[in-house]
């Protein structure tokens, strides 16, 4: 087949209308109320299908979720062969075909790919599919199905899953056989990797306390559930949260987006000091930790204190193993807290670099280092290791009892971190390891520094998109004058920092802030906030203060 069969595209096409609305492939994907996505996830199945034929029919991943929005979203992300992100470029792709107004602009756009890509429409295209609990997604898989018949791909559909491992079985079906291979190419052989690495790397210690997990009532309730037989007794833990037979409590006052957002522990557990606590998000590729002081004040241990203890770990062992060639760097985001981008510069000594919001851009960024450990304050990150670092750490033997230790510890640390995207189980396992092996309960981890006090708020306005970011999202440059007008009111703030950027998964503008103490941060994020407000609700420029 070199050109698309019109007639079986227009009697597909005619299943999914388009509405009204533009649509944007955002940060993680297309994200919108579920009731709009219908002729979006049939068209994202079009282009998943170019995408596998593009490059020889390696499987392309479909994950159908809108992890950590209200349980009225969905979305849909696709995943590249080797289990990261949907190529940068391809995502213009996604929008173009989204917003085709007729058959014939579908058809016209479908060719014009076919012929700038040089896409071969006779090469086969596999893909797999995902979804987590949200009852939307079987009605958008289906959708998303007729989009590949559209072009004769080849589908298995996984049912649900977790966002990671939707990423990880993509990486292990297109690498099975070959040197690189990942694992096997299911849930199972997920959980039988994750679990051996954590077994190996815990062995001989001695067991932390349980662990209380909030699983946000979505999919990482079952599947942290199936996984618990997997890891025996090396490791306890309580789930609460875990009702996704009820909808509509999906991420509700739980979940990591709202203990970070919220500063404070979800519905459904009691805190109390002796507890070490964790959240996943709605799809569990999000993790916070967090506990209670003795003076009862809430403790967040965020993504970027993961950051640091991850950082911190892996130099100390590639130090003990004597293979302190290998280089750590970290990547963070706008979001970082400033306290601990000094502290990872200044007391771990390690390269930082910053880019805009999305692990996209972490990911790729962290694959510049020897060992790249990127997380984005919210929890979303993990650890990649470049081939010449796995290389030396599987060619090295040690010369010391202690070196050989070290060794079989960064090795099972290669295979407990999900590589492919961030993770809140494997994350979560990390971790724990961490704890472990050192004896450390989260105030002594808390320890390495200070968070500087901040708040992050969002802000409805009428048109987000008029909002445009430079230098990784903490300069506005439209609209015009916003920027000098946040910039006269930080000046006044002892250490005042604050940026706003427009989400690229809700229908929002962000507005960070930090200060010197809390309630210079909260009236800092007010004011802020309240330009941003006024600005666009009137569209008339701003409001003199
Ligand atoms: C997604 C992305 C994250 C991003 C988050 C919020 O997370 O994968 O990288 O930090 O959205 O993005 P924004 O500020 O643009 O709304 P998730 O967990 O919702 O898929």
């Amino acid at each position: 087949m070199a050109s698309v069969n019109v007639e079986n595209l227009s009697a597909l096409s005619a299943k999914h209308p388009k509405p009204a609305n533009t649509f944007t492939y955002g940060t993680a994907g297309f994200r919108m109320n579920a009731d709009l996505l219908d002729s979006v996830i049939f068209r994202t199945g079009i282009l998943a299908a170019l995408r596998s034929k593009k490059l020889d029919g390696k499987v392309i991943g479909c994950m159908i979720t809108a992890s950590h929005n209200p349980a009225a979203d969905n979305g849909v992300k696709l995943v590249d062969p080797m289990g990261e992100m949907l190529e940068g470029s391809w995502e213009a792709h996604a929008t173009a075909l989204s917003n085709a107004q007729s058959d014939e602009q579908l058809v016209d756009y479908i060719h014009s790919m076919v012929s700038s890509l040089k896409i071969d429409l006779t090469k086969p295209a596999n893909v797999i599919i995902g979804r987590d609990t949200r009852p939307s997604g079987v009605a958008l898989v289906n959708a998303f199905v007729d989009g590949l018949k559209v072009l004769d791909a080849k589908s298995t559909d996984y049912g649900i899953l977790t966002t990671p491992q939707l990423h990880y079985i993509t990486r292990c079906l297109n690498t099975a056989g070959t040197p690189e291979a990942y694992g096997e190419p299911s849930a199972e052989g997920y959980y039988k990797k994750l679990a051996a690495a954590f077994k190996t790397l815990v062995d001989g210690k001695t067991k932390l306390s349980p662990l209380t997990l909030d699983c946000a009532n979505g999919v990482g309730a079952p599947k942290f559930q199936e996984f618990l037989p997997y890891l025996g007794d090396s490791l306890s833990v309580k789930i609460v949260n875990d009702d996704i037979d009820n909808a509509s409590k999906l991420n509700l006052n739980s979940g990591a987006d709202y203990v970070k957002t919220g500063q404070r522990a979800p519905v459904g557990l009691k805190l109390t000091s002796q507890d070490r606590c964790a959240s996943f998000d709605g799809d569990a590729d999000r993790i916070v930790y967090y506990y209670q002081d003795e003076d009862s004040t809430f403790k967040l241990l965020d993504g970027d204190k993961i950051a640091g203890l991850a950082a911190m770990f892996i130099i100390d062992l590639v130090k003990a193993a004597g293979i302190d060639s290998i280089k750590v760097g970290v990547v963070q985001t706008a979001y970082a807290n400033g306290a601990s981008t000094q502290y990872l510069r200044n007391t771990l000594n390690v390269p930082v670099s910053c880019v805009p919001t999305g692990v996209k851009h972490l990911h790729h960024e962290a694959l510049k280092y020897d060992v790249g450990v990127y997380f984005e304050a919210n929890g979303h990150g993990t650890v990649v290791f470049s081939p010449s670092a796995l290389k030396t750490i599987y060619s090295a033997e040690g010369s010391s009892p202690a070196q050989a230790v070290a060794i079989r510890s960064l090795r099972a640390l290669s295979e407990v971190i999900n590589q492919t995207v961030g993770d809140a189980f494997s994350d979560l396992l990390l971790v724990e390891t961490i704890l472990t092996q050192r004896q450390w309960s989260p105030k002594v981890w808390d320890q390495a520094y200070t968070d500087l006090p901040n708040r992050l708020v969002k802000v409805v306005v009428q048109d987000r998109s008029i909002f445009k970011t430079v230098d990784a999202e903490r300069k506005l440059v439209e609209p015009a004058g916003l920027q000098d007008a946040i910039d006269a009111i930080v000046l006044k703030f002892r250490d005042g920092r604050s940026f706003v950027r427009p989400s690229g998964t809700e229908d929002v503008v962000r507005v960070y802030a930090e200060a010197a103490t809390r309630s210079e941060t909260d009236e800092l994020a007010h004011r802020i906030g309240g330009l941003v407000f006024d600005f666009n609700s009137q569209g008339s420029g701003l409001r003199p203060r």
